[in-house]
């Protein structure tokens, strides 16, 4: 059986290219796997993906039809993939492939947030379905934005039954040092504490070490992998850790 591997994040994140360059690393590693567009808004795709939402509801469309603009209209797809899903879920059972990347829209919070979202994972099968959610490294950079994105991470996680991994995207893009500091934050709430509190001049804008350790319950400091598309480097931790997710290691990676 198929898994379904989400990639989500914020706006311009990386997800796209992600998808094709995983995708990529797969095929020279002889392994098996295919892609899917869920964004209907997306205007120029660098690669074919196998399945694309395109060939059931666009933005363009759907912004013509009932008089929309791109966001209402974004709104206005989400829910029409939603009632559409099961159509394309057979599509894709038509491969016969190990794994399926999913690229999704940059409003990140229309799968977030949306419940068709949970319909749409719901339609995919929970256990055979895990979120690679991307950390933009310009954000990851300062614990400041670290703390951001980690929030936005389990809140993702927290909505969906699924396990999710912490992908520190573009790491090219930061040095050797930063992407260390990074990994150390991600993985500690006193080491991130102790970052924001020299980061941050005002101490009354630092959240509480309570905080921080309470996002530790729900599996803020699960660690980051760095991965870079450009450079195609990190694909095989990154896959490492999303078979663990499903042979057994699921503990570690589900909330
Ligand atoms: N240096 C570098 N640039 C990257 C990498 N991945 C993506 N980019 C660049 O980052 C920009 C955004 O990448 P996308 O893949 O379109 O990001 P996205 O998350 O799909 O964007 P939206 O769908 O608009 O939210 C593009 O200019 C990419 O070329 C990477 O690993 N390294
Ligand atoms: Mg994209």
């Amino acid at each position: 059986m198929s898994k379904y591997l989400f990639l989500v994040g914020t706006a311009g994140c990386g997800k796209t290219t992600m998808t094709y360059a995983f995708r990529t690393w797969m095929s020279a590693q002889g392994f098996d796997s295919i892609t899917v567009n869920l964004d209907p808004g997306v205007e120029d795709l660098q690669y074919e993906p196998e399945v694309d939402v395109r060939d059931w509801i666009t933005l363009e469309a759907v912004m013509q039809e009932y008089q929309l603009g791109p966001n209402g209209a974004q709104i206005a797809c989400a829910d029409l993939i939603a009632l559409r899903i099961r159509e394309i879920v057979q599509t894709l059972e038509g491969f016969d492939t190990d794994y399926v990347f999913i690229d999704t829209p940059g409003q990140m919070e229309l799968f977030a947030f949306r419940e068709s979202s949970r319909e749409v994972i719901d339609v995919f099968g929970t256990e055979n379905t895990a979120i690679m959610f991307l950390l933009d490294p310009q954000l990851a950079k300062t614990p400041s934005g670290l703390v951001s994105l980690l929030m936005l991470s389990v809140t993702t996680g927290f909505r969906f039954s699924v396990p999710l991994i912490n992908v520190l995207s573009k790491s090219d893009f930061l040095s050797d040092e930063e992407v260390a500091r990074v990994l150390g934050w991600g993985s500690s709430s006193d080491r991130l504490y102790d970052a924001l509190v020299e980061e941050m001049q005002d101490p009354s804008g630092i959240p509480s070490i309570g905080f921080l350790h309470a996002m530790d319950d729900v599996g803020a400091y699960r660690g980051l992998t760095p991965v870079s598309s450009e450079a195609l480097l990190g694909f095989e931790d990154l896959y490492s850790l999303i078979q663990l997710c499903f042979e057994g290691g699921e503990d570690l990676y589900k909330d």
